[in-house]
């Protein structure tokens, strides 16, 4: 049904302020971890916001919730949705944005009377971030059928902390029947967490797709040993080839060129001594594309040098896959809507692929998803500063009230 409802700014700003409160840093920060105890303060107020507008709440066993409104008909309904777990260094609107905004087109519907004729649903995954517990998406990979169940609850963090353990903890270890509902179609808001809206001046990101991601863990041995008597023919220094690994993945991001991207963001040296040679050094490599072959490609050489630069250091390496998931392309009819409903609200609008990982990555394998993009000021996300427009994020909200009424008709 046509409509030219907008949606409350103001409101879903409010819930967003109060939402950034639940492990809120003393910086301005958001540090809310996938099943710790501010994930659940968080939890607490969005499944009591979803209760508060008259959704119907389902837990699932890896503590998805799914806030359902019936519609003039039974059968699948259409769902928004994101996750509200954070990096430790979080901001206040990476996965937030899209649940909350779900509220808000929810309250706006209900605020103006309107019954759409199939059911509307608003979701939160569990650990999208990935941060504590590996890989990240794994509610929804869970959801999808992509991950089994069990796996995903003994999966051990990066506090050693078991996954399982925390969700009981927490109180989240849901009943509902995991990946249901069925979904009629996903669509998810989020901000772009790069720089290319903004420094291109477009108020909205029609999103085609979201690249391969490729997470692995090297646990590099070699020997301590006494810094100043130890010659350096002798060593067997984990800490140098960790050095000389991350400094490759700078240099392969820049050969292989394109999309590619390399991060080394976790690097753990022991024992971690100014006097002592690092014996052990465990590090994290990301890397992404959305250049599938590309990126398979970036994984043979930092594989290749990895081996090549341990071996001649007397190091040993073992390798363990965090994450890989291929690039996925969203519904074109889809894209195409958000491009055009963007445009009817006369804001301006940019085709472009998703940079970060997000849940509708995996939504996309069991129904037509699409995501709708605002701008992140200056590319800032994963990051305390992290900030968006209160009228970007309300130009999203009105984009995914219309689409996902017109979806749900
Ligand atoms: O890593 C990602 O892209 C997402 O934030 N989990
Ligand atoms: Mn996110
Ligand atoms: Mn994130």
């Amino acid at each position: 049904m046509r409509h030219n409802l907008r949606v409350n700014g103001a409101r879903l700003m409010s819930r967003l302020e109060r939402l950034a409160a639940a492990g809120a840093r003393a910086d301005g920060g958001v540090d809310r971890l996938a099943l710790t105890d501010a994930d659940r303060e968080g939890r607490d107020l969005v499944a009591g916001w979803m209760r508060a507008l008259g959704l119907e709440v389902g837990i699932d066993a890896i503590g998805n919730v799914v806030g359902l409104r019936r519609g003039l008909e039974e059968g699948a309904p259409v769902m928004m949705g994101s996750h509200i777990d954070t990096v430790r260094t979080g901001g206040r609107y990476d996965g937030a944005l899209g649940v909350l905004a779900g509220l808000e087109v929810v309250e706006t519907l209900a605020e103006a009377g309107v019954v759409t004729r199939r059911p509307l649903a608003v979701a939160f995954f569990t650990n999208e971030e990935g941060a504590r517990f590996q890989p990240d998406m794994f509610g929804s990979l869970v959801f999808t059928g992509a991950l089994p169940l069990e796996k995903a609850l003994a999966t051990v963090g990066v506090d050693g902390a078991v996954a399982g353990e925390e969700l009981r903890r927490i109180g989240y270890a849901g009943s509902a029947p995991v990946g249901k509902p069925d979904v009629h179609a996903y669509v998810e808001l989020h901000v772009e967490q790069g720089p290319t809206l903004e420094a291109e001046g477009f108020t909205i990101g029609a999103v085609e797709g979201v690249q391969g991601i490729s997470w692995t863990e090297l646990t590099l041995t070699g020997q301590s040993n006494h810094a100043g008597t130890t010659p350096m023919r002798m060593r067997r220094d984990a800490g140098y080839v960790a050095a000389e690994i991350a400094a490759f993945a700078r240099r392969l991001a820049r050969e292989i060129g394109g999309n590619q991207v390399a991060t080394v963001g976790a690097l753990t040296l022991s024992p971690n001594l100014v006097n002592v040679v690092a014996e052990r050094a465990v590090m994290t490599v990301d890397l992404r594309n959305t250049d599938n072959a590309q990126l398979i490609e970036a994984e043979r050489r930092l594989a290749a040098f990895v081996s090549e630069t341990a071996a001649a250091e007397g190091v040993t390496v073992e390798r363990r896959t965090l994450a890989r998931f291929d690039p996925v392309a969203f519904a074109k009819p889809l894209v195409a809507r958000v491009e055009a409903i963007a445009r009817e609200f006369e804001f301006s609008v940019k085709r472009l692929p998703s940079g970060a990982g997000h849940d509708a990555q995996m939504l996309a394998a069991v129904c037509p998803t699409c995501m709708i993009f605002v701008p992140s000021a200056g590319g800032i996300s994963h990051n305390v500063e992290e900030y968006t427009a209160p009228d970007h994020c309300a130009a999203g909200a009105d984009v995914l009230l219309r689409l996902v009424t017109e979806l749900a008709e």
